[in-house]
């Protein structure tokens, strides 16, 4: 039986939430990761077997890691060159990377850092001159079990993948096995970007799939691309639909009527129809350094007004926004005080940094209460899981305890099975009721 104990003090608080957060199952609301049926490298620095990616190799070789790496051995005339190093195996990138920023360097960025915590989590020593260690435990687990151990040190229940239905390969083992997501510790998301980022692009792709469409949205197109997104919405069993949006992004957007038609006549009706929320990430510029792939995309102050005015002309439509910049971030707040069916959620990406993560926990707290998802850990890599949210939960857990000793100051009875409310709300509960809204 829990007590519900009215909490005076601030080291009382402080255990409190320490234990509320500690406790809390998390549903993992955007992550890269994939079930192990989408095929999981089977040892440290085998080919990559699928597109599961887990272990010390693929931790290290991150495309965070590998931008910080090319800013202390930087790719110049007649030093190391890009090329040199995407001619490397994994195993050779990442021994480059662990001996530039790990054992040459102090590993103090957030990126490495995360390495380190899972390492220790995991039980291994992070202080390895070499990777051969690590390769050697890592080789000894197996990936379906591995990602049981994950889950529970890392206190994930669900983890949300992203599946790019234009991506070639993924889309393959979708039409050959449906049932390829049927995993209960996952769920699915249909990811979409080209149909808003490149229309005729897209269109052109669903023509040869077997829709009978058109770039100039003639004839059957608006039913045909209808069809296409309840066909993979259905396949997925996919909780929301998903897109990724350039700073750029605008609504209405005179300068893309297309895009406009396409979000009106197609995407609204089909996500009202089926009750799934349209997560937004934007402020993405991908490709400003294209020798660095993954790791070459930035980050530009994207167009707020684009979601309120979703927001106001959808009303029937539910909206998951996260956006790049630490410049959109106090405004996204303002406008999710003006609409009940706007979510805004995690601290995504360049944004996944102790400094930002306070900063926008504590904003958001204090103009929107509880009714907002604090963080998604966008890893790619399983064993990310671990260290993306320790590092979260600490903070998060930080900015709640300080909220709470405001309030005891301002005279109200702050009860443990509140703050346990409240953590379950933000860390898992506020995502799934707004599936179901
Ligand atoms: O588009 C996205 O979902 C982004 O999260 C990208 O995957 C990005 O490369 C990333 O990994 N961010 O953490
Ligand atoms: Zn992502």
């Amino acid at each position: 039986m829990t007590t519900t104990a009215i909490l005076t003090d601030r080291a009382a608080i402080g255990r409190c939430v320490h234990e509320a957060i500690e406790a809390q199952p998390i549903t993992d609301i955007h992550t890269h990761c994939y079930t192990p049926r989408f095929g999981a490298t089977r040892y440290p620095g085998a080919e990559r077997e699928g597109l599961l990616l887990w272990g010390i190799d693929e931790l290290v070789t991150y495309h965070y890691l590998i931008a910080e790496v090319f800013r202390v051995v930087p790719a110049m005339k007649g030093s190391f060159s890009y090329e040199q190093f995407w001619k490397m195996s994994r195993p050779e990138q990442a021994d480059h990377i662990w001996k530039h920023l790990f054992v040459e360097r102090t590993p103090l960025s957030e990126a490495c850092r995360g390495v380190l915590t899972t390492l220790t989590r995991l039980g291994l020593d992070p202080n390895e001159k070499t990777l051969e260690p690590y390769r050697r435990w890592f080789a000894e687990q197996n990936p379906d079990k591995y990602i049981d151990r994950v889950m529970e040190l890392s206190g994930v229940d669900q983890i949300t993948m992203t599946n790019p239905v234009f991506d070639d390969t993924e889309r393959a083992m979708w039409e050959e096995d449906a049932s390829i997501g049927d995993d209960p510790r996952f769920a699915a998301v249909l990811r979409i970007d080209p149909l808003l980022r490149d229309w005729p692009g897209a269109v052109k792709k669903l023509a040869g799939w077997g829709f009978d469409v058109s770039a100039d949205f003639s004839g059957r197109t608006i039913d045909e691309v209808r069809r296409f997104l309840r066909e993979w919405v259905d396949r997925q069993s996919a909780v929301y639909i998903a897109m990724s949006l350039p700073p750029e992004f605008r609504y209405p957007d005179p300068a893309n009527p297309d895009g406009d038609r396409f979000i009106r006549d197609i995407l609204m009706p089909i996500c009202a129809e089926r009750g799934l929320p349209w997560a937004m990430m934007i402020g993405s510029k991908l490709g400003v350094n294209p020798a660095l792939g993954d790791a070459g995309d930035m980050v530009g102050k994207a167009d707020v007004g684009a979601v309120v005015n979703l927001c106001r002309d959808f009303p029937e439509n539910k909206f998951l926004v996260t956006m790049l910049s630490r410049e959109n971030q106090h405004e996204l707040c303002v406008a999710a005080r003006k609409f009940g069916n706007l979510m805004v959620f995690g601290c995504w990406w360049f944004l996944n940094n102790p400094v930002l993560i306070e900063e926008m926990t504590r904003m958001r707290l204090e103009l929107l209460g509880t009714s907002f998802i604090p963080q998604h850990s966008d890893a790619r890599i399983l064993d990310q899981l671990i260290y993306k949210w320790d590092h979260s939960r600490r903070i998060i857990g930080k900015v709640l305890v300080d909220k709470y000793a405001d309030l005891v100051e301002a005279g109200y009875h702050v009860t443990s099975e509140s703050i346990r409310a409240d953590v379950a709300r933000l860390m898992r509960d506020n995502f799934h009721d707004f599936l179901k809204l």
